[in-house]
This record gives structure tokens, C-alpha cells and sequence, in this order.
């Protein structure tokens, strides 16, 4: 293991250290040869979809493209090691909760299905149908069904999440806790009102075609490292690229592509964003809208002039609503009040609304440094209001781009794998299957472990995932699960999930996508939704971990089977299913218009692309067209509220930032660097501000304690960082998830979504003592 150090990178994103990354993963996992041939088959026209991220692909083509954390994600689950009966023989669960969660990952593998046993406080393996049976027990014993939650993480296939919604309807809930309300569910509530559709409007083609892109809230160079290559053509071609971030990400700033020996031997790297922006946390909602104020402004200048109008009149009055009661709105916003919100100046807002009303063809993305926030659904619907005034929405070269996170997140959603689901849904689920669904409400990730703690939820099962690190406020999640008469994980890895249990608890070993699957002597794929409504076939091609592992839609059916009998209408067992994934294809395209004639369609190279009727300026929106919203500025910003409620502690109150190191997927961590950020051998640290050190009396390289600041009495206290001096806008920190998960209070979510606000925490920095 590596000393830990700090050492400042300035080299472009990539590059050899890329390669160099990829072949030490391969080591680690025990597969140069194996991994290296495996690598080469994400997202291949025949190989499997790189379980990593949600960026698209180039048509499943035939040229490999190279990326390091995509690598890792592949050799992670490729990995030679293995978590045996005989591991689990010998740790006890309270020896293994005592590890930290790189070490428990790093075990590899799970091979069997495994019960927990309260005597000797080991999991022993358990028969699959005895495990079915157990779960079919609990169930059936709740009184009521909403008394169960069924999470889904986003790597499950449409194929598994829709029969999992399925049985679990059948059974009587929509309790469908899901990744994606700690996620993008922002984006899912802002769009629909908007535009009528919660997802992109772009695709590949129109990253080629774009001349501006503004890039919101996200980090590509490590969570979607292929977007680097469309940002890296776009950047050669001459587009004007708008990063605003928190952080001067590496990535965003210069990359050297792996596949092109210039850059490669030069060590050069291409350029990538012409402005960067580095507003407050949170900041972004006034930003835009003083991006917004400017472009106003100058329109009405242009027009006073007798000049052609910036805005594209054509396309607001054809197409779109309220516009008038919008720019009244943005006329009465002070330039202070947006400059100290946002905590950017108002030349720099104008530099980019300048940029902006150049461009001809405007994309703008965003991920989770503009969904994890109070307003969150105000930030994104001010995005949409910039992109409507000039009709950057439903034309080439143009679109929103929310870039998903994990690889099928959006297609769990497509497929059913929701808490509130529409009306017209369930009426077709009704008619296609001849039952009755619930339609009631089910809860989400937050309401869902409130419920736990209230003692509402007694089973929990989750669909992969790691929901003990992955949610906030993790003490409290914690006691909700332990209060679980019976939780049940479907993984491929041992996590602490499975170590913060129910009375009883159950770990259910699953393929993972790089795996082959073969269902009654036929091998079966899965299919995928990427971020830009692609939908496309998944072969694995790896033998599988154990001969002992099922598939998801397999594991699905047994725990359906055995809760609820013969009951399914149409087909009364349902093994039948998993006989034949067409099966349950079909069973999606009759439940779903816009997956009409499924499985011809997806054996197309390439897939399909489900329909995305507003990039044809179709608004599926309750007035049939495209929204203006309006959103003042809130009257006291979250930051002020606590600096209000922390009393006299109040001005040295910081806000966090909990985000991802190179080395990590989410909860999954690889390694414990975080190279472009100059973090090496180490997890626990916190950037900030040198002069915000100064201001509390703290000097970079101490040790502190970050110290939640909420308006309960609850203690919130994440244990013994180092400080990092970082160049960072003053008032704002950063930090690592998951470690930092026990400073986000459950009640701190995005107004409208649920989303708990993880980039923006109040938080005190106390120096440790001793
Ligand atoms: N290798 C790898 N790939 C991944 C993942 C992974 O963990 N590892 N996770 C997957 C998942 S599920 C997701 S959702 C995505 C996540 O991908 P991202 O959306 O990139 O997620 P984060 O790393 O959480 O951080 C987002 C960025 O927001 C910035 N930021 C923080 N607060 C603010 C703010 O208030 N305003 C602005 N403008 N910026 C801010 C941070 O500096 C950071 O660059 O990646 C997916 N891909
Ligand atoms: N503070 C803070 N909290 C956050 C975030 C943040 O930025 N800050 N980000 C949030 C976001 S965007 C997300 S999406 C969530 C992620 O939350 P989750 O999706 O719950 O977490 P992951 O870490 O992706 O789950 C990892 C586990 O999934 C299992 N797994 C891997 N592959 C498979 C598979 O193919 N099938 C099955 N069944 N299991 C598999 C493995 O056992 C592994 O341990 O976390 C959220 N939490
Ligand atoms: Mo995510």
C-alpha cells in the first residue's frame, strides 16, 4: 500500500497514467490475461455493456474505446478472488463490520447463497429454494404489504427490473425505493413539466454538431470518462466549452487521449474548456439565472436599437408557455442578490451569457453538483429557461443532456421500477397481466428508511446496491435496517450491506453483466438504457464466478414463485419467464407502446432509441407545449439558514460537498487514490479554502472532525480527515462519499424530489484533539 501524500497533478486527464491505472487493476484482481481479453469486449456489437456508467457508445461499434474507470468496473467484476462458505466459516459478521469497505470489496466475489445465523453470528450457506422459501415466508406473514421495500441499484437489467416490478405489485406495493432518488430524480420531477419527458434530448450526433457546451455540476474525467473523447473532438473542432464547477477538475481542463499516439507521446493533451466557472455550492441556480438577466438585457438593447433580436421569437411563440411572467421574473432579481448567491461576479455571469448567445448550437449537461441540492429542481428548470430562449431544445446540435449514473438507472425506471407510478401505467399492467395493482403511493430511498425507523418496514430487499452506505444519515439507516425482521441483498460482492442486517438476513449471489448468462441450455443477454435513451442488447462472455450464482431474473423468479404461488395471470409460473429472456421482452413491449416489437428491434446493431418526442419539439406537457418557470431567489439560502440555527458558531459554518475519488465506484472503492485531485494512499481527507483554514484558526495537514450543523439535536460527526488547502471558493468544502454519509441529516432533500442534498451539507470543522 502506497504512503499516503498529497502531491499537486498537473498533467492532462488521461494519458499514460490511464494505462498504467488499468494494467495495476488487472494485477490486483489477479487477471492480466483474462481482464485484458475481457476489456476488450465492453461495448462491443456481440460483448457485453461496460457495467461503469450511463454515457453512450458508439453504436456497440467495432473500435474499442479506451477507459480507465470503465476498466476498472470490468476487472472488478472479473476479479479472480473469491468469498467462499469457508470465508464466511471463518469471520464472524461483527469481525467483518469491523473492516473498512475497500478491504470488504476486495474479497471478491460471492459464490453462494448464504443465511444469516443469530447463534454463531456467521452467515452459513444456505439451498437457493430454502432461501426463496424464507423470503415467501416473511412476505406472506406481513399484514400488509407496504410493510416490505424492493430497492433497486441501477446495474439491474430492464429484464429483472421489470418482472422484479412485476411480482412485487403482484404481491400488493409500490414501495420501489431506487439509486436514482438519491440520483437524477431532480431531473426526472424538473423535466416533465418543462419539456414533457424526464430524460435527455440529445444524442451522439448532436455532441458532433454542437458549437457550445455548457457543463454543469460534473466530473466526466473520472465518472464518465468516454464523454472525454466527444468533449476532446468537440474542443478540436473549435466549440466553445463552459465548465461550472466547484473544483477545477482535471479532466475538464486537458485531456490526452489513450488512443492517439500525438498526444500521447507529446504529453500534451487537448484543451478542453475555454471558461470555467467556479461558482459557490449551490450556486448554480443563480448563476444561470443571471446568465439568463444578460442575455435579457442585451436582447432588449438589441432590440431598442433597431438590431435583430437575440431571441428566437419564432420558436417562443410557436412552442413554448410563459414566457412573459418568466422575464418579468428575472427583471426584478438584484445583480447582488445573484452575484452573492451564486458567489460569482456579474462580469463573469455576462462573459457567459456572451458565450451562450454566440453559440448556434447550445448543449448543456449536468450531474450531481446540480441535483444533490435543496433546489435542485429550480436550478435545473432555470437550465431549460436558458436553452428555451433561443430555442436551444429539439434541434441538431442542441439539447439537455442530463448525464445518468449508473449503466441501466434509466432503463430500471422505463421498464416500472417506480414509487409513483402513473395512472395509465398501472392500467396497463392491469389489462396485460389481469390483476390488480396498488395504487397507492410507495416510498422512496428517504421515506423508506424513515419508515424503518418509525418500524413501517420489516422486510427489506434490495436488487443490488450497497443501501446501508449508500443513504444518509448513516447511523440512522443503520438502526432502520436492524429493525428489519428480514433483509435480503442480491449481489455480486460482499458489502456492508449485508453486514447491517434484519433478524434474519439472507446474501443472494447474482451474475454480473460480464458474465454468460445461460438460461435451459441457451445463452441469454440482457438489454441496457444509456443516458441518451439507447437501448441495446448485453452478452457476457466470461464464465460465471461460481457455478453456484443465478441470474437476476432468475433470482426474481424464485423469490416470486415462492411468495406467491402459481398466481401470475397469463403464465402461472414464473420460471417460465426466465426459460427464454423474449419472453419477458415481450411481456415489456406489451406493456409499453414505445417498446413495440422488442426483440426484433433490439437485435439490431446498435439497438433502438426509445422515443424522445421533445428533441422533435413535441411537448407531451399538460398544455402541449414547452414551460417557462418561473423561481425567485430564495428568500434565505440553505447556507444562511444553518449559519442562523448554528447560533453563535453560526460564521464558521462551511458547506460540504460529498463527491467521488478517481478509485472508486460510488460505494465500491478500487483504490485509494484520487490522482487528478493530488490525493494519494488515502481517503479522509477535506479540501478547502486556505483563507477559510486561516479564518478558524486551522492549518493544512491537521486532522479534524467534521461536525454536522441541523436544525434536530441529532449529533452528526464524520471522524478525523486531514485538511487539504485546495483551490476552492471560500465557504465551500469537499469531502469523499460514502465516508461522509453520516453528516447528511435524512430531512436534508431537494424541494420536490426527495434527493437527499449531499453537495450541500452545513458543516463545522472541529481539530481533533490529541
Ligand atoms: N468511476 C466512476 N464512475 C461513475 C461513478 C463512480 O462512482 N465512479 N458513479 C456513477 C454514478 S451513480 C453517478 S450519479 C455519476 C456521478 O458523476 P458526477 O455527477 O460527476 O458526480 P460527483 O463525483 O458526485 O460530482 C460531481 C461534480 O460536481 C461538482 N460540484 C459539487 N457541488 C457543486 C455545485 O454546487 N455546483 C457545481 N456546478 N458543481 C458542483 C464537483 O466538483 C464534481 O466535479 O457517475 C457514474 N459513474
Ligand atoms: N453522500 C453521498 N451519497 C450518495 C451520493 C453522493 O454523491 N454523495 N451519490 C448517490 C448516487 S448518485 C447513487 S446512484 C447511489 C448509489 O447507490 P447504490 O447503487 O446502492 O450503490 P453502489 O455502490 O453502486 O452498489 C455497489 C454494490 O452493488 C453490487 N453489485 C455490483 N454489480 C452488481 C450487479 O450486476 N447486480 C447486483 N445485483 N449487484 C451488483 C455489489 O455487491 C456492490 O457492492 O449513492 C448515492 N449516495
Ligand atoms: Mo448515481
Amino acid at each position: 500500500m502506497p504512503a499516503p501524500k498529497i502531491a499537486p497533478y498537473d498533467r492532462p486527464a488521461g494519458g499514460w497514467g490511464a494505462l498504467k491505472n488499468v494494467a495495476i487493476q488487472l494485477v490486483t484482481q489477479g487477471i492480466p490475461l483474462k481482464g485484458a481479453r475481457t476489456l476488450l469486449s465492453a461495448n462491443q456489437p456481440s460483448g457485453f455493456d461496460c457495467p461503469g456508467c450511463a454515457w453512450p457508445d458508439r453504436e456497440h461499434a467495432s473500435t474499442f474505446e479506451f477507459c480507465e474507470n470503465g476498466a476498472k468496473a470490468v476487472a472488478a467484476e472479473a476479479t479472480k478472488r473469491r468469498v467462499t462458505p469457508e470465508f464466511f466459516a471463518s469471520h464472524t459478521v461483527s469481525e467483518l463490520l469491523a473492516l473498512d469497505d475497500y478491504t470488504l470489496e476486495g474479497y471478491g466475489r460471492l459464490t453462494h447463497p448464504m443465511r444469516y445465523d443469530a447463534a454463531t453470528d456467521r452467515y452459513l450457506p444456505i439451498a437457493w429454494d430454502a432461501a426463496f422459501a424464507m423470503i415467501g415466508e416473511h412476505l406472506r406473514a406481513l399484514p400488509d404489504p407496504d410493510q416490505a421495500a424492493f430497492y433497486t441499484s441501477g446495474r439491474t437489467g430492464n429484464e429483472a427490473a421489470f418482472l422484479y416490478q412485476l411480482f412485487v405489485r403482484q404481491y400488493g406495493t409500490n414501495n420501489f425505493p431506487d439509486c436514482s432518488n438519491m440520483c437524477h430524480e431532480p431531473t426526472s420531477v424538473a423535466l416533465p413539466p418543462v419539456v414533457g419527458l424526464g430524460k435527455g434530448t440529445v444524442t451522439l450526433e448532436d455532441f458532433e454538431q454542437a458549437d457550445t457546451l455548457l457543463l454543469f455540476g460534473q466530473n466526466p474525467g473520472t465518472n464518465h470518462p468516454r464523454m472525454l473523447g466527444e468533449l476532446r473532438e468537440a474542443a478540436k473542432r473549435g466549440a466553445t466549452i463552459v465548465s461550472i464547477n466547484l473544483l477545477h477538475e482535471r479532466g475538464l481542463e486537458r485531456f490526452a487521449d489513450p488512443q492517439s499516439p500525438g498526444e500521447m507521446l507529446s504529453m500534451g493533451g487537448t484543451a478542453i474548456s475555454g471558461h470555467y466557472v467556479t461558482p459557490a455550492i449551490g450556486g448554480d441556480f443563480a448563476f444561470v439565472k443571471g446568465v439568463i438577466k444578460h442575455v435579457l438585457e442585451r436582447d432588449a438593447d438589441a432590440r431598442a436599437n433597431g438590431d435583430a433580436a437575440l431571441l428566437d421569437d419564432a420558436f417562443i411563440a410557436e412552442h413554448t408557455h410563459g414566457f412573459e411572467d418568466f422575464a418579468a421574473d428575472v427583471h426584478t432579481e438584484r445583480w447582488d442578490d445573484l452575484e452573492r448567491a451564486a458567489g460569482v461576479s456579474r462580469a463573469q455571469m455576462c462573459q457567459i451569457a456572451d458565450v451562450y448567445l454566440r453559440g448556434e448550437r447550445v448543449i448543456a449537461t449536468w450531474g450531481m453538483g446540480i441535483t444533490q441540492h435543496k433546489h435542485a429542481v429550480a436550478t435545473i428548470q432555470m437550465i431549460v429557461n436558458l436553452m428555451l430562449l433561443r430555442g436551444n431544445i429539439g434541434r441538431s446540435g442542441a439539447g439537455l443532456c442530463p448525464v445518468r449514473g449508473h449503466s441501466n438507472v434509466q432503463g430500471d425506471r422505463t421498464v416500472g421500477i417506480n414509487e409513483k407510478p402513473s395512472a395509465a401505467f398501472l392500467d396497463r399492467i392491469a389489462k396485460v397481466f389481469d390483476f390488480a395493482p396498488p395504487r397507492r403511493e410507495g416510498l422512496g430511498v428517504v421515506d423508506t428508511i424513515s419508515a424503518m425507523l418509525a418500524g413501517r418496514i420489516k422486510v427489506f430487499i434490495g436488487m443490488g446496491g450497497n443501501f446501508a452506505m449508500a443513504t444518509p444519515d448513516t447511523p440512522r439507516t443503520w438502526a432502520g435496517l436492524r429493525q428489519c425482521d428480514l433483509t435480503v441483498h442480491v449481489a455480486t460482492k460482499l458489502n456492508r450491506s449485508h453486514l447491517v442486517h434484519g433478524r434474519d438476513a439472507l446474501i443472494l449471489p447474482c451474475l454480473g453483466r460480464t458474465e454468460i448468462d445461460m438460461q435451459h441450455g441457451t445463452v441469454q443477454g440482457v438489454t441496457v438504457e444509456d443516458s441518451m435513451s439507447m437501448v441495446h442488447m448485453s452478452y457476457g462472455i466470461n464464465a460465471p464466478a461460481s457455478e453456484h450464482l443465478r441470474s437476476e431474473p432468475a433470482i426474481v423468479a424464485g423469490i416470486a414463485q415462492a411468495t406467491m404461488g402459481r398466481a401470475l395471470a397469463g403464465h402461472d409460473d414464473w420460471h417460465w419467464y426466465v426459460e427464454d429472456y423474449d419472453r419477458i421482452r415481450d411481456a415489456i413491449a406489451a406493456t409499453f407502446d414505445e417498446f413495440a416489437e422488442f426483440n426484433r428491434r433490439v437485435r439490431h446493431p446498435g439497438g433502438f432509441r426509445l422515443p424522445v418526442p421533445p428533441s422533435a419539439r413535441q411537448w407531451r406537457t399538460a398544455n402541449a407545449r414547452a414551460n417557462f418557470t418561473c423561481h425567485p431567489l430564495p428568500a434565505e439560502l440553505p447556507i444562511d439558514v444553518a449559519r442562523r440555527q448554528a447560533g453563535e458558531r453560526g460564521a464558521q459554518v462551511l458547506q460540504l460537498a460529498t463527491i467521488r475519488s478517481h478509485d472508486q465506484y460510488n460505494t465500491t472503492i478500487y483504490g485509494l487514490n484520487d490522482r487528478y485531485r493530488g490525493v494519494f494512499g488515502q481517503r479522509r481527507v477535506v479540501f478547502a479554502n486556505r483563507e477559510d483554514l486561516d479564518a478558524r484558526g486551522l492549518r493544512a495537514g491537521e486532522r479534524v472532525d467534521i461536525v454536522g450543523v441541523w436544525h434536530d439535536s441529532i449529533a452528526r460527526r464524520a471522524e478525523d480527515f486531514l485538511l487539504v488547502a485546495y483551490d476552492i471558493p471560500r465557504g465551500s468544502i469537499a469531502a469523499y462519499y460514502p465516508e461522509t454519509n453520516a453528516l447528511v441529516p435524512l430531512d436534508a432533500i431537494a424541494d420536490g424530489a426527495g434527493t437527499p442534498t449531499s453537495k450541500s451539507i452545513p458543516v463545522l470543522l472541529e481539530q481533533r484533539v490529541g
